[in-house]
C-alpha cells in the first residue's frame, strides 16, 4: 500500500468551542495515524488564496474573515484512503445534511461555520500538507 494522506484544519469555531480533544479522539478512533499537528493562523492572504475557488461566491468575504478569526489546528493524517475516508468522516459540508456520528454533526453550527477541513482529492491534500508542514515534520526518517 502506497502511503495515504490528507490534510485537515480544525477551524477557529471548533477551537472557540472547547471541542480540539473530542475531534482528535474521534480521528484517532476512525483509525487515522496524526503524522503533524500544529496550532497556527491563517493570514488573510492564505485564506484568500486557500478558498480562491470560491472568490465570486457571495459568502467568500464572510468566509475569509471566519476562517482568520482565530487558530486553527492544522494536521497531517495518515490512513489507507485517507481522502475519501476523512470526508466520510467529516461529513457533509452543511452540518444540517451531514450523516449522524459524524464531525461536522456533532460539532459544526452552520454551513459557513462547519469546524473542520478535509482535503477533496490526493492533489490538494500534498499541496496542502506542504503549505503548512515542512518536509522534516511530515517524513521521518527510519
Ligand atoms: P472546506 O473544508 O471548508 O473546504 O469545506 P468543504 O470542502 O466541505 O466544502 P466547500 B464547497 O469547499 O466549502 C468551502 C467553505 O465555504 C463555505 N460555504 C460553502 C458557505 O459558507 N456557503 C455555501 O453555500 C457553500 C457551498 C463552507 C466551507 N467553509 N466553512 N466553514
Ligand atoms: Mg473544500
Amino acid at each position: 500500500m502506497s502511503r495515504s494522506i490528507t490534510f485537515s484544519m480544525i477551524k477557529p469555531d471548533g477551537i472557540e468551542n472547547g471541542h480540539i480533544g473530542s475531534i482528535l479522539e474521534k480521528i484517532n478512533k476512525a483509525g487515522f495515524k496524526i503524522v503533524a499537528l500544529k496550532l497556527t493562523h491563517l493570514t488573510k492572504h492564505d485564506a484568500e488564496l486557500f478558498y480562491s475557488v470560491h472568490n465570486e461566491r457571495p459568502f467568500y468575504k464572510d468566509l475569509v474573515s471566519f476562517i482568520t478569526r482565530g487558530p486553527i489546528l492544522a494536521m497531517v493524517l495518515e490512513k489507507e484512503n485517507a481522502v475519501d475516508d476523512f470526508r466520510t468522516l467529516i461529513g457533509s459540508t452543511n452540518p444540517l445534511e451531514a450523516a449522524e456520528g459524524t464531525i461536522r454533526k456533532l460539532f459544526a453550527k452552520s454551513v459557513g461555520e462547519n469546524v473542520i477541513h478535509g482535503s477533496d482529492s490526493d492533489k490538494n491534500a500534498v499541496i496542502e500538507c506542504n503549505f503548512h508542514f515542512s518536509n522534516r515534520e511530515i517524513f521521518s526518517e527510519k
